[in-house]
């Protein structure tokens, strides 16, 4: 549909099965999105008519929240395999599926930095969910949110051509040396362990 929620469109035209989660490509040529049409979910992407549907995940296993890198090269997404939540990424076309997180607790609902360089995700691995980020290795783990508070569902701030200050903005995020975080999904967004 249009920005303003006008023309409406269904791409996908699947009445029972679910298509969600849908992330564009940074030139806006594709979509990324998640659906449970072979039986659990998988990745795939589209034309942004809904034509050219691809599949790019084949597996027993969940896959969702595909998150595009901002050099349209990579998608980072989380698997679930047996109960626990991890990122992962892969190539835009599908295939060199890289595993970035591998702790036992929930990790998930993947976000690029602008630049490319980080990844924020979500993690209840020190007890509740908070946001961390890493380096785009799976390198660098930092809790930035640190808080006994609910946080989740990560996203960056897009870069400004003139940044007067690189911090994190968000009302009770911690201030670091990295591009703002806001928290956008809603609390079911988080999986429950
Ligand atoms: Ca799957
Ligand atoms: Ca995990």
């Amino acid at each position: 549909m249009k920005a303003d929620g006008t023309e409406e469109k269904n791409l996908t035209n699947s009445p029972v099965i679910m298509d969600v989660q849908p992330n564009w490509s940074p030139n806006g040529a594709e979509i990324v999105f998640t659906s449970d049409r072979d039986g659990d979910n998988e990745i795939y992407k589209m034309s942004p008519d809904g034509s050219n549907v691809q599949q790019l995940t084949i597996n027993a296993l969940d896959d969702e929240y595909p998150n595009w890198s901002p050099d349209g090269r990579r998608i980072a997404f989380n698997r679930e395999r047996r109960g626990n939540f991890d990122v992962y990424a892969m190539r835009a076309g599908g295939g060199s599926v890289k595993r970035l997180t591998f702790h036992p607790a929930g990790d998930g609902l993947p976000a690029w930095s602008p630049d490319g360089r980080r990844i924020a995700f979500a993690s209840d691995r020190d007890r509740s969910p908070n946001v961390f980020t890493m380096r785009a290795d799976g390198r660098g783990q930092l809790n930035r949110t640190n808080s006994e508070a609910f946080n989740y569902a990560p996203d960056w701030q897009p870069r400004r051509r003139r940044p007067r200050r690189r911090r994190l903005s968000s009302s009770g995020i911690a201030r670091g040396r990295v591009p703002a975080l806001t928290l956008v999904r809603p609390p079911e967004a988080v999986h429950q362990q």
